[in-house]
């Protein structure tokens, strides 16, 4: 985990790089894939709900929910990623609904950069890393 200065211009330059992002949810989907399926159950798309710690702070729910509403929330998210409602996402589920609530995420922020603890190989802290690169390469 490390902090990170984020804000929507960085989200958005890395989900529109249509090369770039689709690498890095196919990495990540097969990092999630625990049992090599193809597929992500409910457990197995939990840790990246996890990752995504945004929506600990950002969606109205606070940081010290208890475990039993954030379960709830957890829950939700997965109804939201399983498009077709069997029990289970796919990688063009996974994809299509990270990818919308990247955006979401960045439309929230405005213009201002936001700190936020991010953890390693999510796809928030691939967008800081991304973007660094790239100024470093201009620099
Ligand atoms: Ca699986
Ligand atoms: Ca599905």
């Amino acid at each position: 985990m490390s902090v990170e200065l984020l804000d929507s211009g960085t989200i958005v330059n890395f989900v529109e790089d249509e090369e770039a992002f689709h690498v890095s949810i196919r990495d990540r989907f097969a990092y999630l894939d625990a049992d090599h399926d193809g597929l992500l159950s409910y457990s197995e798309l939990l840790k990246e709900l996890q990752s995504l710690r945004v929506l600990e702070t950002h969606f109205g729910i606070d940081v010290q929910t208890d475990p039993k509403e954030l379960a709830h929330v957890y829950k939700s998210l997965f109804v939201q990623f399983d498009h077709d409602s069997n029990g289970t996402v796919d990688l063009e589920e996974f994809k299509s609904e990270t990818k919308r609530m990247m955006l979401a995420m960045a439309n929230g922020m405005g213009f201002l950069p936001v700190q936020m603890v991010l953890e390693e190989g999510s796809f928030l802290k691939i967008a800081v890393e991304r973007e660094s690169n790239k100024l470093g390469l201009a620099a």
